[in-house]
């Protein structure tokens, strides 16, 4: 049972401000806030991005804004619970749609937060991340990790747009965020896409294997998409058709602290998904998704991007009675199991 605690207006002024002269703080008053009874509070709020509405305003920063004079061109996804200059979809969580157009080159750094790309429009692009030159196919999950030097360029003929999926607002708040400029990097002939393509099948250890923490850097969606529709197809009677981007080598999240992964939903299924503790964020693929979040209803048109808060149950509903519809999902998992307070509810 909680009761009332004092209130800092209980104590004397005098008090009080000789406690601050001394860089003290009573805790009563305010220990309900930060320890909050059964939930916690969540400033993330359920928020809906459609690509429609982002689009334009893209292509409008493109005439506005040289590549030269934005390094990394991007509207930042952000959720008006946590107040839009704080730049972030949920506490760990940032997103941001990047456009590139054709003959323009994104420089290349490096720094501590994780991030991935979600490819949403447009061909012709690549990343190159640790000297592996990655093709950039609507779809493809292209991974840049912590410390790894990556660049973007475009040799195509039409503008092309990815979702930036990283941890900064974590690192930022352990004031653990920087980077370090580079000068272009010489690609390697390597393609780890190609090695680690046959899941149960991977480089042997002692011969092939580059000792590398992030042996696979592009998650082709031809690849994603068909272990789905092979899942779906295999068992009939599973209701979370779903697949996690992993390490090949190791079996553990792709990432440090994010996790990530590809959702197929039958044609007209629902999909309740459990209230757990970390924060999620849904992209549409292919097709169009209801998506339920508490109160609140979206629904996920092609390239869409939603979020919603953790501790909190999600209900999806694929809107096609006859197609399969197609989701990237990203969230908090690894953080909270690594730290030891995740939970499903
Ligand atoms: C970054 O390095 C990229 O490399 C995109 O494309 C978005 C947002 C914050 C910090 C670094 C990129 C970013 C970013």
């Amino acid at each position: 049972m909680s009761h009332e605690l004092g209130r800092l207006e209980d104590l004397p002024q005098d008090y009080r401000d000789e406690l601050a002269s001394h860089n003290l703080v009573p805790l009563w008053p305010s220990l309900r806030g930060v320890l909050p009874p059964d939930v916690p509070t969540r400033q993330t709020r359920a928020t809906h991005w459609p690509y429609q509405t982002i689009r334009p305003l893209l292509l409008k920063a493109g005439e506005l804004t040289p590549i030269e004079k934005a390094e990394r061109r991007v509207l930042v996804l952000a959720n008006p619970g946590h107040g839009l200059e704080r730049m972030q979809a949920s506490a760990a969580i940032y997103l941001g749609m990047q456009l590139l157009l054709p003959g323009e080159w994104a420089p290349s750094h490096r720094h501590t937060p994780n991030a991935v790309r979600m490819v949403v429009e447009g061909t012709g692009a690549w990343s190159t991340v640790d000297g592996e030159k990655c093709e950039m196919v609507r779809g493809d999950l292209i991974l840049t990790p912590t410390g790894l030097w990556h660049e973007h360029g475009h040799d195509g003929t039409e503008p092309v747009v990815w979702l930036d999926v990283l941890d900064l607002p974590l690192v930022h708040y352990m004031e653990a965020s920087y980077h370090v400029n580079g000068g272009r990097q010489t690609v390697k002939p390597q393609r780890g896409e190609r090695a680690y393509a046959r899941g149960g099948v991977v480089p042997s250890p002692v011969f092939q294997r580059a000792h590398k923490a992030y042996p696979m850097l592009r998650y082709p969606w031809a690849d994603a998409r068909a272990a789905l529709e092979s899942l779906a197809a295999d068992q009939p009677a599973l209701d979370a058709v779903q697949v996690t981007y992993t390490n090949p080598e190791t079996g553990a999240h792709c990432e440090n602290i994010l996790g990530f992964y590809a959702l197929m939903l039958r044609p007209g299924q629902t999909l309740p998904l459990p209230a757990r503790s970390p924060a999620t964020v849904l992209h549409q693929i292919e097709g169009d998704t209801e998506v339920q979040v508490e109160a609140q209803t979206f629904t996920l048109a092609e390239a869409d991007t939603c979020c919603a808060p953790g501790y909190t149950a999600i209900t999806l509903k694929n809107r096609s009675p006859d197609q399969p519809a197609f989701l990237f999902m990203a969230d908090e998992t690894p953080l909270h199991q690594k730290l030891g307070v995740y939970e499903i509810r």
